[in-house]
């Protein structure tokens, strides 16, 4: 038989399409499996984490824990960044990007700064110098929001939402903070306040943006927020006295220092903010022993303050929490001496692990260098890391600090109940974003763990070495994997929430 060259590229252009049509068949079959094994992960690790949660139930009889919270309160005005920067900067896209900003002048020192986190994914807090144009932005977010309904209002500050969640927890909470009429509603009345009433609150703008929002040619890696504000109360700590008075009879288990990133230079007079913090020193000297001193961190980018917090705030306390950028800037704090801006918005574990412990060594050489000359000082026994994608909870073996794995697995659903808006988990709605191991430490023949249904929490031993004589101290390490949210619903004051859980696990 005779073959045309046409005959045979029809033939070949048949089995061609044949082939293709097996390849896509193939291909479907291949997708499906491995989504399914993907949700089979999820689920596994979520029944894991919810078994461990479950195993926190506190028993009827014994007393609720009393945890006291300072300093200050603001309202906190929430809108679409991208949304509210095109409406009223149009065009006006910066070129250059400036991060190191820690007080923003003028518009476009504003835009510069929000370029430089959105393009990052990284959070950041800053203060508008001039008070006459915040009023101004935040006239612009009010009338964006009577016109697209795209603005919400919370109560905010670290110490009222850390206090709503410990009270949540089922622990007795005082907080020490002054509030206006408008606000004190929102905070549940079980609450007791140190402070006064005052005629208005701080207001905090919040710019947030999803993965993928786009702002000219920049577009966010992750969701986080900006937050600017220009605070005339909460850097003062206003309310700082009234609590150490109250504290006096209420002899809580836990007291937490917070929000003292509101501290700016520029809102002193020379020598009133050491004057303050020496304040705040007294307060967590002057309590006894068998309360816990917590320090959250936050956004600071000033190396004096950072500088002042080590003198007067960080021997004093027994335990501190952070996200995984407050972890990089303490760290080169401590160890060099300066700041160093985000860039990295999702660490390897082993890479935390290792600034967890060269934080932790840095203040146990400082507490051993110094504790004789002042007995005040407090040795640190636990360090909270929490990233988006796992939480690390570090405490010293035998310690006050109970049910460190639970803490963990507390905090690691904290974070995706808060970010996703949702009490109910669904599998489906989840990313997976951690491998099924990682290596302890950077350091070479480091062992690894496993994460996965024997162990959804891995938790281990180790003995940290420290000092010139080469001490030893032995910790707990425990690691949870968050089940990130797809779709970010919410992440401004998601660190408050999930630090005050895993705190209240460990009481
Ligand atoms: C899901 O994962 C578990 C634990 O890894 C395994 O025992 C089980 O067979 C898996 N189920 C499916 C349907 O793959
Ligand atoms: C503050 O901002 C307002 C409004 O944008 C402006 O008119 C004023 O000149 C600014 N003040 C200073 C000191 O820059
Ligand atoms: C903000 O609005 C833009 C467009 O309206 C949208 O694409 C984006 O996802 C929104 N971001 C948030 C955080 O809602
Ligand atoms: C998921 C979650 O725990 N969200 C809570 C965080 O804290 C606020 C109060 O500060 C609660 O209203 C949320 O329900």
């Amino acid at each position: 038989m005779l073959t045309t060259p046409k005959m045979t590229v029809l033939r070949y252009m048949g089995w061609l399409t044949g082939c293709s049509v097996f390849t896509a068949f193939v291909s479907i079959i291949w997708q499906a499996f491995i989504s399914l094994q993907a949700l089979n992960r999820t689920t596994v690790l979520l029944t894991g984490l919810l078994a461990i949660e479950g195993s926190l139930k506190r028993s009827t009889v014994q007393p609720a824990p009393k945890v006291a919270i300072g300093y200050g309160a603001c309202t906190d005005l929430q809108i679409n960044a991208t949304e509210f920067l095109e409406r009223y900067y149009g065009r006006r896209i910066p070129a250059t990007t400036a991060g190191s900003r820690e007080i923003v002048n003028n518009e476009d020192e504003l835009l510069q700064s929000f370029a430089y986190y959105f393009q990052n994914g990284a959070a950041a807090e800053r203060v508008m110098a001039n008070g006459t144009l915040f009023k101004q932005l935040v006239g612009y977010a009010k009338q964006m929001g009577k016109e697209t309904s795209g603005i919400q209002w919370f109560m905010g500050g670290n110490a009222p939402l850390m206090a709503v969640r410990f009270f949540m927890e089922g622990a007795d909470v005082l907080l020490g903070a002054h509030m206006s009429k408008k606000l004190r509603p929102l905070l549940p009345k079980e609450i007791r306040l140190a402070g006064d009433e005052i005629p208005d609150d701080d207001i905090h703008l919040i710019l947030e943006y999803k993965a993928g929002d786009t702002w000219g040619s920049y577009v966010a890696p992750r969701a986080n927020r900006y937050i600017l504000h220009s605070d005339r109360n909460n850097p003062h700590l206003r309310a700082l006295e009234q609590l150490t008075d109250a504290l006096k009879v209420y002899h809580p288990q836990l007291l937490v220092v917070s929000g003292l990133q509101m501290m700016d230079m520029f809102t002193f007079n020379p020598g009133e903010r050491e004057a303050r913090l020496e304040q705040v020193q007294r307060q967590l000297t002057s309590q006894p022993l068998d309360t816990l001193n917590h320090f959250e961190m936050a956004s600071y980018v000033e190396l004096r303050l950072l500088q002042q917090l080590r003198h007067f705030v960080l021997p004093y306390v027994d335990s501190l929490g952070m996200n995984e950028q407050e972890l990089a800037n303490l760290q080169q704090v401590l160890a060099h001496g300066r700041t160093v801006l985000a860039t990295d918005w999702n660490p390897r574990i082993a890479h935390t692990l290792d600034q967890m412990r060269e934080v932790f060594i840095s203040l146990l050489e400082d507490f051993d260098e110094q504790s004789r000359a002042d007995p005040r000082r407090r040795r640190i026994s636990r360090i909270h890391v929490h990233t988006l994608a796992y939480q690390a909870i570090l405490t010293t073996a035998g310690s006050q600090w109970k049910n460190t794995r639970a803490a963990a697995a507390k905090a690691a659903l904290t974070a995706h109940r808060y970010v996703c808006k949702s009490q109910f988990i669904n599998p489906e709605a989840v990313l997976q974003v951690l491998d099924d191991s990682f290596a302890t430490s950077a350091q070479e023949d480091a062992p690894r763990m496993r994460i996965g249904a024997a162990s959804p929490v891995p938790c281990w031993r180790e003995y940290i070495e420290y000092g010139r004589q080469r001490q030893r101290l032995e910790v707990e390490i425990c690691v949870a994997p968050v089940l990130v949210c797809r779709e970010a619903r919410k992440t401004a004051g998601a660190g408050d929430n999930i630090s005050a859980s895993g705190l209240a696990a460990q009481l």
